[in-house]
């Protein structure tokens, strides 16, 4: 008997802001390591979870929504996109069902097609769940049409939803499939290569996000300032403190954030730490600063010391 195939490689999900990758990114992962939002623009690293099975080991990278940049921010987020597609294995576009397949959209394919080494192309038509299946049906003959306009090939196009938990072992065998011949990467039981403090300060920015509008959810960004396990615990319940910023672009921003009598910031508080306690599996003790650093999203120094 001839050995079973192993295939190891690189995928990302790419697509227009809300398109539903970090979503399906957690489903196929089976645990939450990207940050999602109703907000345009939630995910603002390439964010990679890893898939160990017994046939193949899948490094999935979730990426920012490819978007019209208006800041220095958003340029740098886009760059990080163009980057991520240009070295891996495969590439799942994200077509949610429940929107039209349209220029932002053909624009992404359309870039994909020009790189020298293109990587294999998969679509995935997410969010089934919210579209009857007659406009899922032309969603797909959309999908297809639009390939043959920009001259790729899909190597699957499947239709998907994360949320009702439609056909994500189908997108998972697919992409695993696809992938070359080859050794794992990682260890098996890692999930992610996230740093335990970036995924606290996303949980928190999570949160913040919740309830917030217009301009505001794109200025807000989290720091970790410092993380303490609290000294003299009994050993069965341990607590650990953290400290983080929630940081914003104005003054009027803070007031929003804080709210009234600081109703707000503690409500962003205890959801961000339930989550947290679950992340750690540890009690967490939160303590919230929000503070200004004018016009972050647009100054290169700024930007830099946030890690962008
Ligand atoms: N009904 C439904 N909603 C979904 C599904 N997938 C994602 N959503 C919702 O769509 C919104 C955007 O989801 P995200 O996963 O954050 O989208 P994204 O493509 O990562 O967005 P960016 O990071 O901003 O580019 C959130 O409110 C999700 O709950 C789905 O399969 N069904
Ligand atoms: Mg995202």
């Amino acid at each position: 008997m001839t050995d079973p195939v192993h295939r190891s490689g690189f995928a990302c999900f790419v697509g227009r802001p809300n398109a539903g990758k970090s979503t399906l990114t957690n489903a196929l992962v089976g645990q939450k390591i990207a940050i999602a939002s109703s907000k345009p623009q939630t995910t603002r690293h390439a964010v990679r979870g890893i898939i160990t099975r017994d046939d193949g080991q899948l490094v999935l990278i979730d990426t920012p929504g490819l978007h019209r940049p208006r800041t220095l921010l958003g340029q740098r987020l886009n760059d990080l996109v163009f980057e991520t597609w240009s070295e891996v294995d495969v590439v799942g576009v994200c077509l949610p069902c429940d929107q039209r397949v349209g220029p932002g959209d053909k624009f992404i394919i359309g870039e994909i097609a020009k790189l020298d080494h293109r990587p294999t192309l998969v679509a995935l038509a997410t969010k089934t769940d919210l579209v009857s299946k007659q406009r899922q049906l032309s969603h797909l003959v959309d999908v297809g049409a639009v390939a043959e306009e920009l001259g790729i090939e899909w190597a699957e196009v499947i239709p998907c939803s994360a949320v009702a938990d439609d056909q994500v072992d189908t997108v998972r065998d697919a992409l695993v499939d696809l992938l070359p011949e080859g050794p794992a990467y990682y260890p098996d039981g890692e999930i992610t290569d996230e740093p335990e403090e970036a995924l606290i300060a996303e949980l928190i920015r999570e949160a913040a996000l919740e309830g917030v509008r217009d301009e505001l959810p794109h200025s807000i960004a989290v720091t970790i300032d410092e993380i303490l396990p609290r000294p003299d615990r009994p050993e069965d319940k341990p607590l650990t403190d953290i400290f983080a910023s929630i940081v914003v672009e104005r003054e009027s921003q803070k007031g929003i954030i804080i709210g009234h009598k600081g109703s707000r910031l503690r409500e962003i508080g205890s959801q961000a730490r339930e989550q947290i306690n679950r992340l750690l599996g540890t009690r967490v003790h939160l303590n919230l600063h929000v503070k200004v650093l004018k016009e972050w999203q647009r100054d290169a120094k700024h930007l830099n010391r946030l890690g962008f």
